[in-house]
């Protein structure tokens, strides 16, 4: 490659003992060695681990001309990096013998590490797992994202309520990164156009008096597991330019330029705290704009560099995947690019764009679906808002060719919303420049093509396909259950590592007396590291001996933690009025945050907490029933979480949750699911067998017929339980202190139109969960129940959803 010096051979880097002791005694100006130093010497000793391979990988994907995929993600919910960076290198086990000679553990000092908090769910940790994934199969996948200052809050409980508090992630640096800025790139805001007219007559729109903000590139390392490839994972983080800086000290005005640096750098300040729900607010659109741009600039540099002007092969070298609308803006971003800065004519630059972006969708919840007001456009990126009535105009023409004198469909098809206020609909537009449109489920997809995109799926049915997603068995099985790892690959050997569809042949296990024991002594070992953490978090004692059932995601309506307390309330019910006959002993576990904005999802928290005081506290209930909300849910939390686990609870109202993907995880720990017919639960479902999986509830079509006539008073009478709890609810019982407060909870059950339909499906929940109670109570039966869902969970390895990408969508090698 060209401007590339010849690859100099270097030294074989320093053992991890040696580079260890080197970064404790010189590279670190920490007063004494405590567990926080020693952290950060590790970390930065791992990082010395990676640097050779990762400048060979990028050397090596350039000589071999590897198609390149930029993965442009507002979200990276990455979590803590040193053990599984450990596990990926193979250094664990040498690491713990370096750390001995210190008399210090190695689990001491991966808790100093703090979550790298960068997303809200399922979508930022989904963009996590892919990377491991992609370093993993080989693939020359960069993720781009932001290097958010502040991550996801951290939640606390305070009386019951939910309390945000920042998350200062980067307080005391972060040993993983690099700055690099030598890839800086400049952003452009606001100003205005203007046109002009060269001497070929070639028509130029310049885009001036702009405000400019610099992106400064800091590149994280994304280790494969065990084959010496390192991808990047490139965060943005906004600084104000010199030259901006410059202009206003020059005018004297030196407080305001102190001002502009301040909301230049605002940008990339803080994490939007909001799953699947759309914010409006003009600075996310600028964080959206901030990646986008840097990123296709970077993309568009490096080309140039090694190929000159020429960008033919570029879609063929390059695929750009915008996770969810939240980068969708780099379509007309990447026109700009094209057209205004590289010269290109408007047709050949959109056959480039078109042939490189693809889609994918997360969410089918209206509430999500992200709109910008024009109005927001035309003064922040006013060149960007030419280029969409642009590809707007020359699109709906292709709609008119095929639904002639068809208007509503001009209409309704059209990227920009007509109405008092317009805006543009960020779906459509990543629909129209895409290549390929995924769902990331099969019954996602399917929702997708038949409703929300019907009319696009009519104009180009190529452009769809279904990725179920996938979770990383690094992270979530090698690393987090390192109990249950070594008993599989004692039998298995140790490929399902990087082939999880070998875990099939644990059915062959389920009658081995030996085998089954062990794996109940796992499950026994995890249970006791969760009650451990749930009792330092929630001051509850867990008893090991009782069902583990647990609930962790966001805290969204739709998700129905409600539902799940409903059912507590009724078992605490049941132990009140003495009805304890086969009654299982279990402990529920509901984690999870609700966006700060959302009133119900944060009354439901208080719910939680109320009800679980209560029952905590009832002597009476000891025995059978003991109730926490867990604090601050986050990834390393589940890495504890999901293996001592024996129920997870996967019951959102049917065609409401895209896919899921902590299902996964706790199927893959060997926990048994009860769930719905929603999301990927259906594929689940297909592959453990409905012997092995708790089914209850409507599906996606029962929901949507019942719209419009549904009387959830009936459903309430028809149920003793159900009237139970709704008469204790409406008491006040959970409640004493501060009456009423739950009232709008109440109300939302018994309304006609709770979109999900918690009364309807509490029956069938609550003769699931007496199914889960019987299976439970025979040991054998549920222990080759476990099994047989962590041999099935093959499928769910997000190494066969990456394959899925790039065999069909990025076509990459
Ligand atoms: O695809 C990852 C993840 C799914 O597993 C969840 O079912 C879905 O709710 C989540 N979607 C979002 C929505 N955000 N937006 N837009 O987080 O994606």
């Amino acid at each position: 490659p060209a401007k590339m010096p010849a690859h100099e051979p270097c030294e074989p880097c320093d053992s991890l003992k040696a580079a260890f002791a080197r970064q404790l005694r010189y590279d670190l100006c920490w007063d004494e060695q405590n567990s926080e130093a020693m952290f950060h010497a590790l970390a930065l000793s791992v990082k010395e681990q990676l640097l050779d391979n990762w400048r060979d990988t990028r050397r090596q994907d350039l000589q071999q001309h590897k198609k390149h995929v930029a993965y442009l993600s507002l979200e990276f919910l990455m979590g803590r990096t040193l053990g599984n960076a450990l596990l990926n290198l193979e250094l664990t086990d040498e690491c713990r013998t370096v750390l001995q000679e210190y008399a210090v553990r190695l689990e001491t000092l991966e808790q100093q590490e703090h979550d790298a908090g960068l997303g809200n769910g399922g979508l930022g940790r989904l963009a996590a797992c892919f990377l491991d994934s992609c370093a993993t199969l080989g693939l020359a996948v960069t993720g781009y994202g932001i290097r958010y200052e502040y991550g996801m809050f951290l939640q606390k409980i305070v009386d019951g309520y939910q309390v945000e508090q920042p998350d200062r992630w980067l307080r005391d640096g972060n040993p993983w990164e690099v700055r690099v800025p030598q890839h800086n790139v400049t952003v452009h805001f606001g100003g205005r156009t203007q046109s002009y007219v060269d001497l070929r007559g070639r028509c130029h729109i310049l885009w001036l008096d702009t405000q400019d903000v610099l992106a400064v590139a800091y590149d994280v390392p994304v280790p494969g597991y065990r084959n010496g490839r390192v991808n990047t994972l490139r965060l943005w983080k906004a600084e104000a330019t010199n030259e901006f800086d410059l202009a206003e000290f020059n005018q004297g005005d030196y407080t305001e330029a102190v001002a502009a640096k301040n909301q230049a750098e605002q940008i990339t300040m803080v994490l939007y705290p909001n799953d699947s729900s759309e914010n409006g607010k003009e600075l996310r659109l600028r964080q959206q704009y901030f990646l986008s741009s840097a990123s296709l600039q970077d993309l568009l540099r490096n080309w140039v560099q090694l190929h000159g002007m020429d960008f033919t092969e570029f879609p063929k070298f390059n695929a750009i995947q915008l996770n969810d609308t939240h980068p969708a803006i780099a379509v007309p971003e990447l026109m700009r690019l094209l057209v205004d800065v590289y010269e290109l004519e408007w047709e050949p630059a959109w056959q480039i764009v078109s042939r490189c972006l693809a889609y994918t969708n997360h969410t089918l919840l209206p509430e999500a679906l992200e709109r910008w007001p024009v109005r927001m456009f035309a003064h922040m990126l006013p060149r960007i808002l030419e280029i969409v009535y642009e590809i707007n105009a020359r699109y709906l023409d292709e709609v008119a060719h095929r639904w002639p004198g068809n208007v509503s469909k001009l209409r309704d098809m059209s990227i920009i919303e007509e109405g008092p206020e317009p805006h543009i609909r960020m779906a459509y537009l990543a629909i129209v420049a895409s290549f390929s449109v995924n769902g990331v489920a099969a019954l996602h997809t399917q929702l997708l093509t038949s409703g929300l995109f019907h009319n696009f799926h009519e104009l180009w049915p190529h452009k769809f396909n279904n990725r179920t997603n996938g979770v990383t068995p690094r992270r979530w099985l090698a690393y987090c259950n390192p109990a249950l790892a070594q008993l599989i690959s004692s039998r298995l050997g140790h490929d399902w590592v990087t082939d999880l569809s070998k875990l099939s042949a644990l059915n062959a296990y389920t009658q081995d007396h030996a085998f089954v024991e062990e794996w109940r002594r796992v499950k026994q070992h995890n249970k006791q590291k969760l009650a451990t953490l749930v009792a330092e978090r929630c001051r509850v004692e867990f008893d090991t001996g009782m069902l583990f059932d647990v609930q962790v995601k966001r805290i969204h309506e739709y998700k129905r933690q409600l539902l799940n307390i409903l059912h507590v309330i009724h078992l605490y019910q049941r132990v009140l009025t003495g009805d304890t006959h086969g009654m299982q002993p279990r402990c529920v576990l509901i984690g999870g945050k609700a966006a700060p904005g959302y009133a119900m999802a944060k009354l439901i928290i208080k719910l939680a907490n109320n009800v679980a005081h209560m029952i905590n506290s009832d002597h009476r209930a000891k025995p059978w029933l003991r109730f926490a909300f867990l604090p601050d849910y986050n990834v390393s939390a589940m890495e504890t979480i999901c293996p001592g686990t024996d129920l997870s609870e996967q019951i959102s109202t049917a065609g409401k949750e895209a896919s899921g993907t902590g299902n996964m995880k706790f199927m893959m720990n060997g926990a048994l699911t009860l769930g719905t017919l929603d999301g990927a639960n259906i594929e689940m479902l297909e592959e453990v067998g409905e012997d092995n999986f708790f089914l209850f509830g409507l599906n996606a079509p029962s929901v949507e017929e019942l719209k419009g006539h549904y009387r959830p008073w009936e459903y309430i009478a028809a149920s003793e339980a159900l009237t139970g709890v709704m008469a204790l609810l409406k008491s006040g019982h959970f409640n004493l202190q501060e009456p009423e407060i739950f009232a709008p909870i109440v109300a939302a059950i018994e309304s006609p139109t709770d979109p999900w339909m918690l009364a309807a499906d509490f029956e069938s929940l609550r003769l699931a969960q007496l199914e889960v109670a019987k299976a439970y109570q025979d040991w054998q039966r549920w222990t080759a129940m476990s099994i047989r869902n962590t041999a099935a969970s093959g499928r769910f390895s997000s190494d066969v959803t990456i394959a899925g990408y790039r065999d069909h969508i990025w076509k990459a090698r």
